[in-house]
């Protein structure tokens, strides 16, 4: 469905024309005779406009290191802080035979709890016992600590007290400088996260690989709703070794070892980039850019790792996996496809899904109209040939990058991971995106839309003008759609189902969207625009 230009141009008229020239930049309205076009994203909000966007401390403790299961993340800061970051991404975790259920934090919440004394006469002290207070009753693998704004503001020195707290304890406490302030959104979170894990955990064990195995970590990717389980089970079926995940269901006792690995797989790249391409200098182990995300997703990633071996015996049992699950799932999923082909969609999330789910929604026969990211990059909307083009602003200035240099002893070409010659690795690069990552533009169809931070206003404006079948964004803005008679869905959260990855994600979420589209509820609602106003009168009557 092609959107018109009259539109937009009312959806912008209302705004100031400073406003209104920032905003054009960050709508491309997708024109194929085109080549890509730009778009302008992760630069500043416009003040005073109400984003979906969170700030640098939730992409650093609520997106990356929260996962990670067994160790202890402590936000120093206020207590909303930490209460707001807690226990409302879903990210699921359970037991292991490296990881016992008392080394699981998850369920609890650890903060500083910054009072005014604090703030003015400093929170170093505090810290530190706490850490002291958590080592000795919870006895945790590793302790991370996570600023928030005020402790960047009074300058309190979290580099100093993790330092000491490590040489006291003898165990990882590891400091994250992501004041809530730091970068334009959580994107800066991500960034410094991978940095300190990089900087510290991954590679810091000593597992020798078994050369018979192939070895696989997945990046990107956090157990949502128990995705990364669902993703997991077919690799392990095929026959691959799953070193470790970041970070859904991550222990750091795998993490410390993910440097054996023949192949890193990035599902989120938005996200976890960094750490892929700082694997890559170090130690030489490629990445590919793979979607668990719809069925014709999930066999296209399969077969792509499955060439990257190089190898029969994978090549062969990765068809054979694809054959079973089909046969188990397709007729499911074309029972719901009946009731979902030919409508529209609207898919607001934050740096990967948008572009994820369109492959999931088109295998049930769904026009995605709409597509935006709350904090991607160009990069991710234009594919990563533009990174050479991308201005860096003062507010990326502000994320350090590290210098990472081939690891003197770790250090092996690619293809000696993958124990291929460098003859056949060439070869098979030449089929499979190594270390590429296309974006979002080339999967919409013509007329369609891209947006960048979207905001408030905007998504209600589009709403009420497109009128989207199912519109897919957050807590934060599902609730517009729905006022509006529009059933919506969570893509962070999925409400509270899930898996939505791998082949039983892909029943669940048709059985979920045909739900959605089917329930009654929906016509008893009367959009706010087609009621007579019940407000008559103006503020001065
Ligand atoms: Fe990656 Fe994510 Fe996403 Fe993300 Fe997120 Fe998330 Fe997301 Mo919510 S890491 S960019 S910061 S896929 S929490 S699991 S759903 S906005 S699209």
């Amino acid at each position: 469905m092609a959107i018109n230009q009259e539109v937009l141009d009312e959806m912008l008229l209302p705004y100031p024309d400073k406003v209104q020239k920032n905003r054009t930049k960050h709508i491309v309205r997708k024109n194929p005779e085109e080549g890509c076009q730009q778009i302008e994203a992760n630069t500043r909000t416009v003040p005073g406009i109400i984003s979906q966007r969170g700030c640098c401390y939730a992409g650093c403790k609520g997106v990356v290191v929260g996962p990670i299961k067994d160790m202890i993340t402590i936000t120093h800061g206020p207590v909303g802080c930490a209460y707001y970051s807690w226990g409302t991404r879903r990210n699921k975790a359970r037991a292991d035979d490296i990881t016992p259920p008392e080394q699981i934090y998850g369920a609890m919440c650890f903060v500083t709890d910054m009072q005014e004394p604090d703030i003015v006469f400093g929170g170093e002290k505090k810290l530190a016992k706490m850490i002291d207070e958590v080592v000795e009753m919870f006895h945790p693998r590793a302790v991370n600590v996570c600023a928030t704004c005020p402790i960047g503001l009074i300058g309190d020195d979290l580099g100093a007290v993790t330092k000491k707290a490590t040489e006291k304890h003898g165990i990882p406490v590891l400091a994250y400088n992501c004041e809530g302030y730091k970068g334009v959104s959580q994107s800066a979170g991500h960034h410094i996260a991978n940095n300190i894990l990089m900087e510290n955990v991954i590679g810091s064990g000593d597992a020798e690989k078994n050369p018979s195995e192939f070895v696989l970590n997945l990046l990107g990717e956090y157990n949502i709703g128990g995705d990364s389980w669902e993703i997991e089970r077919i690799l392990h079926d095929i026959g691959y070794r799953v070193q470790g995940v970041l970070t859904g269901d991550s222990s750091v006792e795998e993490m410390k070892n993910m440097h054996i690995a023949n192949l890193n797989l990035v599902m989120c790249h938005r996200s976890i980039n960094y750490i892929a391409e700082m694997m890559e200098e170090k130690y030489g182990i490629p990445w590919l850019k793979i979607n668990f995300i719809g069925v014709e997703a999930i066999k296209k990633s399969l077969r792509d790792i499955a060439q990257v071996t190089g190898d029969e015996t994978f090549i062969r049992r990765t068809e054979e996996v694809i054959a079973r699950e089909e046969a188990r799932v397709l007729p499911v999923i074309e029972h719901y496809r009946k009731i979902c082909t030919g409508k529209t969609a609207f898919a607001f999330v934050g740096g990967s899904r948008s572009h994820h789910y369109q492959y999931l929604l088109k295998d049930l026969g769904m026009e995605v109209v709409v597509a935006g990211y709350e904090f991607a990059h160009r990069d991710d909307y234009e594919g990563r040939s533009v990174i050479p083009t991308i201005k860096t602003d003062a507010d990326s200035k502000n994320i350090p990058e590290l210098d990472i240099k081939p690891d003197p002893e770790l250090y092996k070409e690619a293809h000696e991971h993958l124990n291929l010659t460098k003859e056949k690795f060439d070869e098979i690069c030449s089929r499979v995106p190594l270390g590429n990552y296309e974006g979002m533009y080339p999967d919409m169809n013509g007329g369609t839309l891209m947006i960048d931070d979207c905001n408030h206003y905007e998504a209600e404006q589009l709403v009420k003008e497109l009128k989207p079948d199912l519109f897919f964004a957050g807590v934060r803005d599902k609730y517009i759609a729905q006022k509006m008679g529009v059933p919506a869905k969570q893509l962070h959260s999925y409400d509270y189902s899930g898996p939505y990855a791998g082949f039983n994600g892909a029943m669940n979420f048709a059985r979920d969207v045909a739900n959605a589209l089917t329930t009654p509820a929906w016509k008893f609602i009367i959009p706010p625009w087609e009621k007579e106003s019940e407000n008559k009168g103006d503020i001065n009557a």
